[in-house]
């Protein structure tokens, strides 16, 4: 068990001892043990070895007694009693600001509410005025409560957290000469497509000045916890941010440990185990030697491993690769050639062809492919066939103007609700390259969806399938398609699938990449820009390409545009 775990179990003891009304100093205790054991410095586990638990502060022959049990056996019979007690969705209230235990004690025993749901039930339908002791007032405080905590409880788009972290860094930086490095860690350093919460890790030889700068820092709104090494606040936003810190000679270690993921740490661990080795955020032991780490790849090195990038740190056989040496050389925004998916004035983006085309070429792309909607999507201001000609004429003409970048014409075909393609065959083959994608009937069941999404990989002009799932995060599921069967005909026809990049898109996700690369099905990391902002986008698809374990020869917009072109199938077999 980690110090942290059984800290943990003690914070959680100390609610319920609250929650039954039993004296304040017993909670207290209890609190300020689990401080002293998770600030240890030391594993609690060792100490507990070497017969010297009554040597940490504020822990006394009971609780040593009860510690002993449960590092033992793993339970611990008091707690394991108090949980029959009280149900653990009672414990669950304090998470709401505005409810302490008092309070919780009240609503469970007068009203029977077990969980946050029920509170907020209660609270709507006016039953908590009625109680002793709260009113009209304490009521409404409740439910705003509440409310903070769904805000607080939502997972937001990489995109918005990136911004955020990097200002908290640029500001604590700025605020402190004592924080030397600071880093994002979490799953924000990993790249998921969304955050629970954004974790910063500083190295510093005043870890608590650090902290105390951190939790005063404008951006903060709420200081929810704070301890010598460690704090956790809320921005005004609702977004919760955890800080810790330690000195330069173990930043390396809590860079491996926070970065995470959970499931790789434990595979980590267990690796360091079987060498004799433990592993925490402090750093290696041996015994009583210690093996420090300055630097993220000493751990990795200590085991015998390369170092892993974080996008790959899921436990999902990168531990295994780095072990023999054949971690996948992911593909990196550096090496993307071009983008394939941006929209202009002439449907619903923001920009002119002119302006698009000459901020990609600034940008060092060699091509650009402009993909306006087809005219069957009515909102998007589709293109007609005849539109379509015009534009031909400006692309052609502005590709007058450069000798180091090809501006292409493509289009983003509606696969229509019956399967069919919003152009006939000879406006498709007119096209430098096509996108399909559905916009409509997102909602319809699996067997019909698929058969819309194989159609149009069937036909020989459909180069490649726009945001394949349909998800848009926070808002939309993907849809019902069957992707593995997806995945299959792709390979079989030769279609590239493509990774969007829009933020609140991702699309692919990077489980269905994964698939992609190990079925040998190539792949399209595309910005789907609306303006000239959105090119920014195409970073996302990067990420979501890497945590797929893609290299360059995986994604088609690496390549020349020569060889992109002979890539599409339309050229292969026409
Ligand atoms: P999130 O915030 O839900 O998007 O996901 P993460 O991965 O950022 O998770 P978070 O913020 O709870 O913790 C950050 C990292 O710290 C996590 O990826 C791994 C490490 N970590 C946190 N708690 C534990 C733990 O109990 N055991 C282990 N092995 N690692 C942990
Ligand atoms: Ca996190
Ligand atoms: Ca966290
Ligand atoms: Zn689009």
């Amino acid at each position: 068990m980690t110090n942290k775990e059984v800290a943990e179990i003690l914070r959680r003891i100390a609610d319920m001892l609250e929650i039954k009304g039993e004296i304040v100093y017993k909670a207290l205790a209890y609190r300020r043990a689990a401080d002293n054991i998770e600030y240890l410095g030391r594993d609690i586990e060792d100490v507990w070895r070497e017969g010297k638990l009554l040597e940490i502060p504020g822990v006394g022959k009971s609780l040593a007694e009860k510690l002993d049990e449960l590092l033992r056996t793993g339970k611990m019979s008091f707690y394991e009693e108090l949980k029959e007690e009280i149900p653990p969705g009672v414990v669950s209230l304090l998470q709401v600001p505005e409810v302490g235990p008092k309070t919780a004690k009240l609503v469970w025993e007068k009203l029977g509410i077990t969980s946050i749901q029920e509170l907020e039930r209660a609270a709507r339908e006016g039953k908590l005025r009625t109680l002793p002791g709260l009113g009209v007032k304490s009521e409404a405080k409740i439910l705003a409560g509440i409310e903070a905590f769904y805000r607080r409880s939502e997972r937001i788009p990489l995109a918005t957290a990136l911004p955020v972290a990097k200002e908290l860094i640029k500001a604590l930086k700025e605020a402190t000469p004592h924080a030397l490095k600071v880093t994002a860690a979490g799953s924000l350093r990993r790249m998921k497509a969304t955050i629970g919460d954004i974790d910063l890790l500083a190295s510093s030889h005043k870890p608590e000045e650090v902290i105390e700068t951190f939790t005063r820092l404008p951006q903060v709104a709420e200081v929810s916890m704070k301890g010598p090494t460690k704090s956790t606040v809320f921005l005004h936003s609702g977004l919760q941010v955890d800080l810790r810190v330690l000195p330069p000679e173990r930043y390396g270690s809590l860079l491996q440990y926070f970065t995470g993921s959970k499931e790789h740490n434990v595979a980590l661990r267990g690796l360091a185990l079987d060498m004799g080795l433990s592993l925490s955020e402090y750093g290696f032991k041996r015994g009583e030697e210690e093996i420090l780490c300055p630097e993220e790849e000493d751990v990795y090195h200590t085991l015998g491993l390369e170092w892993i990038p974080p996008e790959l740190r899921e436990n999902r056989g990168e531990i295994e690769a780095a072990k023999e040496g054949r971690l996948p050389r992911l593909v990196e925004l550096g090496d993307i050639r071009g983008d394939l998916h941006v929209h202009t004035n002439w449907s619903d983006g923001a920009s002119s062809i002119e302006e698009i085309a000459e901020a990609a070429r600034r940008r060092g792309y060699q091509y650009l492919v402009i993909s306006d909607h087809s005219h069957g999507l009515g909102i998007a201001k589709g293109l007609t066939p005849e539109r379509l000609k015009e534009q031909r004429a400006i692309i052609d003409e502005l590709n007058r103007r450069w000798s180091d970048f090809r501006l292409l014409q493509g289009a983003e075909v509606e696969i229509r609700a019956d399967g069919s393609l919003d152009y006939p065959d000879e406006i498709l083959a007119s096209l430098d390259l096509v996108i399909a994608s559905i916009h409509t009937g997102l909602r319809q069941e699996r067997e019909r969806i698929t058969a819309r999404v194989i159609n149009a990989m069937r036909n020989p002009y459909v180069d490649i399938i726009g945001h394949p799932s349909g998800r848009i995060l926070g808002q939309r599921e993907e849809s019902a398609v069957d992707m593995d069967e997806v995945l299959r005909v792709a390979k079989e026809t030769g279609t590239i699938l493509e990774v969007n990049g829009t933020p609140d898109r991702l699309d692919l996700d990077d489980v269905y990449i994964r698939r992609a690369v190990e079925m040998g099905v190539k792949l399209a990391i595309d910005s789907d820009a609306h303006n000239l902002y959105g090119l920014d986008s195409l970073e996302f698809g990067v990420a979501m390409a890497r945590r797929g374990w893609a290299e360059p020869k995986d994604v088609v917009n690496t390549l020349p545009l020569e060889e992109l072109l002979k890539a599409l199938k339309r050229n292969r077999h026409h």
